[in-house]
C-alpha cells in the first residue's frame, strides 16, 4: 500500500480538552502521527510524501473565510490580550445568529462547533500537510488503484465553513472533490469512523455527485448528536443519495460488517468511479473514546469487503486514540486489504 504521510502532521499538538467541564489530556494526540506511521513502516508498506498540491482542493471543498481564519489566526493571536498557547474560545456562534464579528474571538466562535479545537502554532502547517496527505492519496487511487492517507489531525466532523470534533479541513471530502474533479462520475464514501461523518454529510447533503454512507454509534446519547440518524437522506439535488447506518452502542463484528456491507451495496448501486473510506479505528473495543466492540479481525473484514467493491480507493485517516490495538488495526486493515486486490 502507498502510504502517504508528512512530519508537519504532529505540529498540532493540542494539551488539554474539556470532557464533561473536566479538562483531561486531549485524546487526538501528535503521539497518534508517530504510532500511525511506524505501523505502516513495520507492515512493510511504501511510505511517500505527499507533495504540495496548493489550497485549490482545500478551496473546492471549505469556505475561503473559514481557511484564511485557519491559516491566519496564530499570526493574528496579539489581538486576543492575554492569549496563551492556543486560541480557543468557549462562546459559539448558534444557527439563529448569522452576523461575522471582525474581531478574532468572535471570529473563532464562528468557526468553530466546540472546544475540541483549538488553534495553536503549528496547527495550520498540520491541518494543511493533513489535506496534502488527501489529495495524493486521491490521485494515487486513480493511478495505482489505492492508496493510504496517513491524515492528522483528523477531518470529518469539519462542514465547509468550521471545525469541530478534533478536526478542521474535511480531508476524506477533500479526496472526493480531488477525485471528482479528475471527471468520469460520480465517487462515494464510506465512513466507517465510530463517530458520524457529520462534516462530510453535510458538505455533500444536497450534491448529486457525491454518495455518503456512514456507519456509527447511534448519536442519541454520543457525539455529533445532532446529525447521524437514518432517516438523514440527502436534500434536493442529492436526496436518496446520503445514508446513516447507525447501530446501538456496544455493536460488535458481526452487525458492524454487516451495516459495512449494506452501505457497500449502496455505494455499488449508483456505479461511482471511485471510493473514499474515512478510515476511522475508533469502532475498536479498546478504544478510549469509543462506543463500539469491533475487533482486530473485524477491521480485517471490513478491509477485504472494501477491496473486493473493486474501486479505485483512498483510504482516509479519520479517528482512532491511543491503545495497544490502534496499531494493530490499521496493520491489519492495510494488510487485509492488499490481500484481498
Ligand atoms: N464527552 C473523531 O474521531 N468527543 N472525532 C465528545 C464528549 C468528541 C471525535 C465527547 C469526539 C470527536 C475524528
Ligand atoms: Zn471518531
Amino acid at each position: 500500500m502507498r502510504v502517504f504521510h508528512t512530519a508537519d502532521s504532529a505540529r498540532h499538538d493540542p494539551e488539554r480538552y474539556l470532557r464533561r467541564g473536566t479538562p483531561i489530556p486531549h485524546p487526538e494526540q501528535a503521539a497518534r502521527y508517530a504510532i500511525l506511521h511506524a505501523a505502516a513502516r513495520d507492515g512493510g508498506h511504501d511510505l511517500a510524501a505527499p507533495g504540495d498540491h496548493g489550497l485549490d482542493p482545500i478551496l473546492a471543498l471549505h469556505d475561503p473565510g473559514y481557511v484564511t481564519f485557519l491559516a491566519e489566526a496564530w499570526a493574528r493571536r496579539a489581538e486576543m490580550p492575554g492569549i496563551g498557547d492556543e486560541i480557543l474560545t468557549g462562546c459559539f456562534a448558534r444557527p439563529q445568529m448569522h452576523r461575522k464579528p471582525a474581531g478574532l474571538l468572535g471570529l473563532a466562535g464562528l468557526y468553530t462547533a466546540d472546544t475540541s479545537t483549538p488553534i495553536r502554532a503549528g496547527t495550520w502547517a498540520a491541518v494543511y500537510g493533513a489535506a496534502q496527505c488527501a489529495v495524493a492519496a486521491a490521485d494515487a487511487a486513480r493511478e495505482i488503484g489505492h492508496a493510504y492517507a496517513l491524515c492528522r489531525p483528523p477531518g470529518h466532523h469539519a462542514y465547509a465553513e468550521s471545525a469541530g470534533g478534533f478536526c478542521f479541513l474535511n480531508n476524506s471530502a477533500i479526496a472526493a472533490g480531488r477525485m471528482l474533479a479528475a471527471g468520469g462520475g460520480p465517487v462515494a464514501i464510506l465512513d466507517i469512523d465510530v463517530h458520524h461523518g457529520n462534516g462530510t454529510q453535510g458538505i455533500f447533503y444536497a450534491r448529486a455527485d457525491v454518495v455518503t454512507v456512514s456507519v456509527h454509534a447511534d448519536p442519541s446519547d454520543y457525539f455529533p448528536f445532532y446529525a447521524g440518524y437514518a432517516d438523514e437522506t440527502g436534500a434536493g439535488m442529492g436526496a436518496g443519495l446520503n445514508r446513516n447506518l447507525p447501530l446501538p452502542p456496544g455493536s460488535g463484528d458481526a452487525p458492524w460488517l454487516a451495516a459495512v456491507e449494506a452501505g457497500l451495496a449502496t455505494i455499488a448501486a449508483h456505479r461511482p468511479r471511485g471510493l473514499v473510506v474515512a478510515l476511522g479505528l475508533d469502532a475498536s473495543a479498546d478504544d478510549p473514546i469509543g462506543a463500539l466492540t469491533v475487533t482486530r479481525a473485524g477491521f480485517a473484514a471490513a478491509a477485504q469487503l472494501v477491496a473486493r467493491a473493486g474501486l479505485p480507493t483512498a483510504i482516509v485517516q479519520e479517528g482512532g486514540y491511543l491503545c495497544a490495538a490502534l496499531p494493530e488495526n490499521l496493520a491489519a486493515f492495510l494488510a487485509a486489504f492488499d490481500a484481498a486486490r
